[in-house]
């Protein structure tokens, strides 16, 4: 059998911990025949909710789990971690300015990052969750000089998922059919979801649906604003398809994707127009546990405007963070 991989999941007492850790231990991740070892952080406050949560996780008696960690110490939860899986970061409360969120997770992300750093895998595979995805991996990729900076990934996949079940939805066509769609830019309702090269049974979607309006006025804002509309159908905002995305997302980064198209947000190598190193949502094939860029994609005139907004927003965020990593 193979050894066992080290997987690190912050945030572990919460909602999509609750969903994401029974599935990692199930092999639904990593693969049926890789064991894992657990390695869960939580503040210390949420530690004996972590403790019942893995009380549950004994009682599945998974064959592929080797051990749980728990923690409330960075520097333990991610030593020697091949992947590491932040989810836990502080959410918005009333009366919080934008700033002074950005502040709160900036504390939480250059820690993550100097921890990664110093303890992990030097080829880890970091998946930013917790909001704002993008600039928390950023701020985390920025802690972490020694780690190659395409250890650090952001969460797109729930973005992706969710335009890929409103094609399935308008063309009347199983989702399965569905390749290369793809989400640029930032995790927020600026994301913008593009179908322009996407098939089905080799069939142009866009010549399919051929509604630009649709598009613009009725796609993009549904994937857009879908995470506010489960909060308001909920009470909760959403997590198992969240979990589901983040594990698409590292299953797909570990195991390839066999030259199929996903959405990851990646450090930029400057494709696109997109600064380097700015976290943003691309369309990326993944072989050997490496993702690679889909390059020379025409973008047209009002695909570039939706790309230079979401840019515009990251941009803005990064500006707010600046301070923080001592630029
Ligand atoms: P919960 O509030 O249920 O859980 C968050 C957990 O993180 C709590 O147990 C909390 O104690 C822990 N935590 C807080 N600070 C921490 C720190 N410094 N170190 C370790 N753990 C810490 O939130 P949940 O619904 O699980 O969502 C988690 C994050 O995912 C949120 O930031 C949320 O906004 C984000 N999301 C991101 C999505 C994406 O597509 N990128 C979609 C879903 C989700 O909204």
């Amino acid at each position: 059998t193979k050894p066992a991989m080290r997987v690190a999941v912050t945030g572990a007492a919460g909602q999509i911990g609750y969903s994401l850790l029974f599935r990692i231990a199930n092999g639904d991740m990593l693969g049926k025949d890789q064991p894992v070892i657990l390695q869960l952080l939580d503040i210390t406050p949420a530690l004996p909710a972590v403790k019942g949560v893995v009380m549950e996780l004994e009682d599945c008696a998974f064959p592929l789990l080797q051990g749980v960690v728990v923690t409330d110490d960075p520097n333990v939860a991610f030593k020697d971690v091949d992947c590491a899986l932040l989810v836990g970061a502080r959410p918005r409360s009333k009366g919080m300015e934008r700033k002074d969120l950005l502040e709160a997770n900036g504390a939480i992300f250059t820690v993550q990052g100097k921890a990664l750093n110093d303890h992990a895998k030097r080829d880890v595979k970091v998946l930013v969750v917790g909001n704002p995805a993008n600039t928390n991996a950023y701020i985390a990729q920025q802690s972490a000089p020694d780690l190659d900076p395409n250890c650090f990934t952001s969460m797109l996949r729930l973005d992706h998922n969710r335009a890929l079940s409103q094609i399935a939805a308008k063309t009347g066509k199983p989702v399965s059919s569905i390749e290369k769609l793809c989400v640029w830019g930032n995790h927020s309702p600026t994301m913008y979801a593009d179908y322009r090269f996407a098939t089905i049974d080799g069939k142009s979607v866009k010549d399919m649906i051929n509604d630009h309006d649709w598009n613009a006025n009725t796609f993009l804002p549904t994937v857009g604003k879908r995470g506010a509309a489960i909060i308001e159908a909920r009470g909760l905002s959403s997590a198992a398809s969240a979990a589901n995305a983040a594990i698409d997302h590292v299953r797909d980064w570990v195991l390839g994707t066999n030259g199929k198209w996903v959405t990851m947000g990646i450090p930029s190598d400057g494709s696109y127009g997109i600064p380097e190193k700015t976290q943003f949502g691309f369309p990326v094939t993944c072989a050997n546990g490496k993702f690679e860029i889909v390059k020379g994609l025409e973008i047209d005139a009002f695909s570039q405007e939706r790309i230079n907004v979401t840019l515009d927003e990251l941009m803005g965020e990064r500006e707010g963070v600046k301070h923080l990593l001592g630029k």
